[in-house]
């Protein structure tokens, strides 16, 4: 990965927080206008994920999202590097059981952004090695949103994750307004929550929710990071 490509596309997902990733099986109001309602609301990530559409559909849906985005969001699709590459969005969010990510990265180039989902941190240590740009971890907590995502790991397993990588960390799965401050507390650099997002009537209520939630925890972790090292210099000092 050349250093310029590394730089712009590391700063830039540091920024990002609440990660809408669509589901046009379970929302209420359609992809389109929950894409809308999100950015609008100050969401700096979208995932189109489809699994029931024509290529030809995908790729008009995909060129209005990409309009939506454009200048506010990072724009990516979900496993369909094609539908990706046709309306030139940022970047492809891929499984396990995808397209591998070294020939992603050929198909794409180095300024495009790859995530991949993992599951473990045996798993995360190797999409850093191949050059993934962030991971996707989960299930966090057990979901009914995708029938295969397998148990929920629990938020403990995204510390040792932070841990282990450099990469940013996207928790997914099973995540709620009930569960959403252990996953940030925990380490995650962004989270998604599909169903608690798309299946409500206020997208923009929900999407606010969940970026507030995320700025005032990532706060208070630094804020407290900021005191546990004044304290330890303070400490070094004194004995
Ligand atoms: N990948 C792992 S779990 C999941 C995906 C796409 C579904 C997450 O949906 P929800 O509704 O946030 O649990
Ligand atoms: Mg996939």
């Amino acid at each position: 990965m050349n250093q310029k490509g590394f730089s712009w596309k590391s700063s830039l997902l540091k920024e990002i927080d609440f990660y809408l990733v669509t589901d046009s099986g379970l929302s209420k109001k359609g992809t389109l206008s929950n894409v809308k309602d999100a950015v609008n609301s100050g969401c700096r990530i979208v995932q189109y994920r489809e699994k029931d559409k024509s290529t030809k559909e995908m790729v008009e849906e995909a060129s209005e999202i990409k309009r939506i985005c454009s200048g506010r969001a990072i724009f990516l699709v979900n496993d369909r590097i094609d539908v990706a590459l046709a309306v030139d969005a940022d970047g492809v969010h891929i499984g396990q059981d995808d397209m591998p990510v070294e020939t992603a990265r050929k198909l794409l180039g180095e300024d495009k952004i790859i995530g991949l989902s993992v599951n473990d941190r045996e798993e995360a240590i190797l999409a850093e090695k191949l050059g993934a740009d962030y991971v996707g971890l989960g299930p966090i907590f057990d979901t009914a949103t995708k029938k295969d995502a397998g148990e929920g790991i629990g938020s403990l397993k995204i510390r040792e994750v932070k841990d282990a990588i450099k990469l940013p960390v996207v928790a997914i799965g099973g995540i709620n307004k009930d569960n959403c401050e252990s996953v940030i507390q925990n380490g995650a650099d962004s989270l998604v929550s599909i169903s608690a997002v798309v299946c409500s009537d206020d997208v923009k209520r929900e999407t606010k929710y969940f970026i507030d939630m995320i700025r005032r925890n990532k706060k208070s972790i630094r804020r407290s990071k900021r005191t546990y090292s004044l304290l330890f210099s303070t400490l070094c000092l004194h004995f």
